[in-house]
């Protein structure tokens, strides 16, 4: 196979518009598979890493992480995907060898880290060129480009009977909220929930409070256009930090009788963090972090609060292992046991993506899905 010309949206500096460009595309060397994207969602870690505060952030590249599409071509050795598979692409990877992988503890497979945090693919190259010079890869993913080369490892093969266009969201936004309520959290029947942020990732996590039977979920943001949605999914109180005059944690913990069981920070904002800590019930209330905070920001509570119960704990990908658990996730929306429609408020062709930031930071979109 020869290289390829594809269309991309290339992220030349931090701070700048996304330039739409045809670039050379490498074939997929051994272990990769060339995917055609079908379509990809812009999640808020696309526009962190275009702001320049990800310290992993590496330019030129091609962001997007939230796609889904078909496989084309499959480089030496790969021998558990084929031409025509319809597949989700993961930025965390599934190699099912390493020691992170074998410990059943986590989803945080190392196989290709060093590699992939450098934009790179595991050969230590890229397969993306303008005018002969490279152009990093994002997240290992890169799905703003028509066209993208992924390590086998990374790439889940999921039913050919599900819309790619609406899949694709499953690539990052709804299993990361939905996996951390059932597999980080473990949210039971009758718990209690708070969840701070509803874009995506906060309304995915109370989309699954409500599906595992969450007694009352309690939504905050400071832009209540998003508490209409967030009622739909399922919260029960909706909540405007701005509104009050003490702060938030004493608002949550006064209507709930002392506090949550459970607590989700979806925002990557530290004050908030605390916040969603201290709302948390004493001697067990325990808050998830999801949010991805500004490079070398850090999180403070009087370590009090640990000392008398509360627990602090993070999430990635909601804990789901792309490979093995995300096809089963994908059998669940083919049953009809949760929405993806409700997170698509706007659909837009590539040469538009850069709307879909702007939708974004004004507070008007959930996700916006590009198509190609
Ligand atoms: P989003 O921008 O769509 O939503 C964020 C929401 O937070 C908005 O509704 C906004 O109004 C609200 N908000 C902002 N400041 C607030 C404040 N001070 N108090 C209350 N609400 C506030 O973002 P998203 O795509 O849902 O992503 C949310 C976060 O999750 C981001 O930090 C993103 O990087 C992160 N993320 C983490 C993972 C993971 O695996 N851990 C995966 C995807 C995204
Ligand atoms: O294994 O050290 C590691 C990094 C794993 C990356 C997990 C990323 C989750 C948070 C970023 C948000 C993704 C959209
Ligand atoms: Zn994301
Ligand atoms: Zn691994």
């Amino acid at each position: 196979m020869k290289m390829i010309k594809t269309k991309a949206a290339i992220a030349w500096e931090p701070n700048q518009p996304l330039s739409i460009e045809e670039v050379d595309l490498m074939p997929p060397q051994k272990g990769e598979v060339l995917i055609r994207i079908v379509a990809t969602g812009v999640c808020h870690t696309d526009a962190y890493t275009l702001s320049g505060t990800d310290p992993e952030g590496i330019f030129p590249s091609i962001l997007g992480h939230e796609g889904a599409g078909i496989v084309e071509a499959v480089g030496e050795g790969v021998t558990s995907l084929n031409v025509g598979d319809h597949v989700i692409p993961l930025y965390t990877p599934e190699c099912g060898k390493c020691k992170f992988c074998l410990s059943g503890k986590t989803n945080l497979c190392q196989a290709i880290r060093t590699t992939q945090g450098k934009g790179l693919m595991p050969d230590g190259t890229t397969r993306f060129f303008k005018e002969g010079k490279p152009i990093f890869h994002y997240m290992g993913t890169s799905t703003f480009s028509e066209y993208t080369v992924v390590p086998e490892i990374a790439v889940a093969k999921i039913s050919k009977d599900v819309p790619l266009e609406k899949v694709c969201l499953l690539g990052c936004g709804i299993t990361t909220g939905m996996g951390a309520v059932t597999n980080t959290a473990k949210v039971k029947s009758g718990d209690s929930v708070a969840v701070f942020g509803l874009g995506g990732i906060g309304l995915a996590v109370i989309m699954a409070a409500k599906t595992v039977g969450a007694s009352r979920i309690i939504a905050i943001d400071i832009n209540p256009e998003k508490f209409d949605l967030a009622k739909k999914l399922g919260a029960t109180d909706c909540i405007n930090p701005k509104d009050y005059d003490k702060p938030i944690q004493d608002v949550i913990v006064e209507l709930t009788d002392g506090g949550v069981d459970f607590s989700f920070e979806c925002i990557g904002n530290v004050k908030v963090m605390r916040s969603a800590l201290e709302c948390c019930h004493k001697g067990w209330g325990e808050s998830v972090i999801i949010g991805v905070a500004g490079a070398g920001e850090e999180i403070a509570t009087r370590p009090f609060q640990l000392v008398t119960g509360r627990v602090w704990r993070g999430s990635a990908f909601g804990g789901v292992k792309g490979r093995s658990q995300l096809p089963l996730i994908v059998e669940d929306y083919l049953k009809g046991k949760f929405s993806i429609d409700d997170f698509i408020t706007h659909e837009l062709p590539l040469e538009d993506i850069n709307k879909a930031f702007d939708l974004m930071h004004e507070g008007k979109s959930i996700r916006t899905v590009i198509r190609y």
